[in-house]
């Protein structure tokens, strides 16, 4: 058997080929719709691809293909409530095809109906997810409401995100950047040629990065790390700290004011032996001063502070009260969890903040989740820069110094 593939702007005009060429007997096999590549993103089209079989003289002729290809598309048509589906018609009424002679059937006409199922089912395929809902309560009404104003690729995109749990709003102001207004539609798509290099774009504009930390001109460099029980403070200070020992050959030492925690000044006493840094263990703001002024040869001091609720104001408040004993010019990190839902990681923040001054958001365990879209979401809405990414267990290996090219991977799944 030989196949023959045949290629149209429409059915028609593919089957049209492969009758001009092998005459009126043949068998359409299959057909495939394909998008035809194009450098200008705007201009993509599909196209039509047709594998034909030339049959024997007394095989069925073309036109019987024709119909059995149309009621393919009938029957995978889910209550389409056109004019031409045969499942809309009364019992007692005929199939509108087969009214006529077929001798005499309109091979046009036919072709035409089976252009409009395919485009159809293509608009289905395009058109966005109708009723969602996601974990936070964002209704599909509203990110249909958005996609309103976009079309095509920027769709596609917005959808993806969306999916990865990047807010709506959040998806819209990435790829509105790397948009343009589509002539045909006047709504707008992208005009980079991969999704890549638009999220890559939206990043670079709308999120803001630290940076490797780094020592300071003229004065001992102070971090602080600050955030909830469990998410990773003390092992990441230590992940970093080694960073700065090894890549940069800086002085670094060691303040935890973490001694409620059973176990929590051993563990981080052993961090500290290994990487043959000094670590001091303080109770409150007097006994800070000291420690820094004994520690003022040093590069970089890391503090690490005991894990605490948002909701804890009480408890907040001493671990304020104790880093008020430090240096005026000290950065504060907020460590957080990309497990965290966007809503309850937007209040740890805002809570937060009205104890601390905070200059970075560092993000733990984002190899537990397949939906960092809060990677987005918190720079994005509360302006505050992101510094790191924790991406396992393995101290000094798994974490990442943050930047735009790495954030769309990340975002991305890659
Ligand atoms: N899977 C995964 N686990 C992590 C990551 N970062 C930290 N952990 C683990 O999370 C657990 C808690 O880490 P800690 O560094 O003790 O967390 P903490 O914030 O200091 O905890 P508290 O001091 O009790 O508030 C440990 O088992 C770490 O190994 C990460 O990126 N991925
Ligand atoms: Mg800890």
């Amino acid at each position: 058997m030989v196949i023959n593939i045949y290629e149209g702007q429409t059915l028609e005009e593919a089957i049209q080929k492969a009758k001009t060429e092998l005459g009126e007997n043949i068998k359409v096999l299959h057909y495939e719709i394909v998008d035809e590549k194009s450098w200008i993103p705007f201009r993509k089209r599909k196209k039509y691809k047709v594998f034909i079989e030339q049959t024997e003289e007394d095989t069925p002729k073309f036109e019987s293909h024709l119909e059995e290809l149309y009621s393919n598309i009938e029957e995978e048509t889910i209550e389409e409530p056109n004019t031409y589906s045969l499942t809309n018609l009364n019992e007692d009424e005929e199939p509108e095809y087969e009214e006529k002679n077929k001798e005499n059937i309109d091979y046009e006409k036919l072709l035409e109906k089976i252009e409009l199922l395919i485009d159809k089912k293509l608009q289905n395929i395009t058109t966005p997810p109708s009723i969602k809902v996601s974990s936070d309560g964002v209704c599909s009404e509203q990110i249909n409401e958005i996609l309103k104003e976009f079309t095509g690729e920027a769709i596609d995109l917005i959808k993806f995100l969306v999916e990865r749990e990047v807010e709506p709003e959040v998806a819209k102001e990435i790829v509105k950047v790397s948009c343009g207004l589509d002539l045909d539609s006047s709504k707008m798509d992208l005009t980079t040629p991969t999704f890549k290099e638009a999220v890559y774009k939206g990043i670079k504009e709308k999120i803001s990065f630290t940076g490797s930390f780094n020592k300071a001109e003229n004065q001992l460099k102070v971090i602080t790390f600050v955030g909830p029980t469990g998410v990773g403070k003390t092992t990441n200070l230590f992940k970093i700290a080694s960073e700065l020992i090894i890549n940069k050959d800086l002085k670094v030492g060691v303040i935890s004011t973490d001694t409620f925690k059973v176990g929590a000044v051993q563990q981080a006493r052993a961090y500290s032996s290994i990487l043959n840094i000094p670590f001091y263990t303080i109770t409150d703001s007097k006994n800070l001063k000291k420690t820094l002024l004994e520690l003022s040869n040093m590069d970089i001091i890391l503090i690490d502070t005991v894990g605490r609720s948002h909701y804890d104001y009480w408890r907040l408040g001493e671990i304020k009260e104790i880093l008020s004993g430090g240096t005026d010019w000290m950065d504060v990190v907020l460590v957080l969890s990309c497990n965290y839902k966007y809503k309850e990681a937007l209040e740890i923040v805002n809570r937060y903040r009205a104890f601390f001054s905070i200059n970075s958001l560092l993000f733990t365990k984002v190899d537990e989740t397949k939906t960092p879209g809060i990677l987005l979401n918190l720079p994005f809405k509360t302006k505050l820069p992101l510094s790191y990414l924790s991406t396992g267990q393995r101290v000094p290996e798994d974490i990442k110094v943050l930047n735009p090219e790495n954030l769309t991977e990340y975002i991305l799944g890659e």
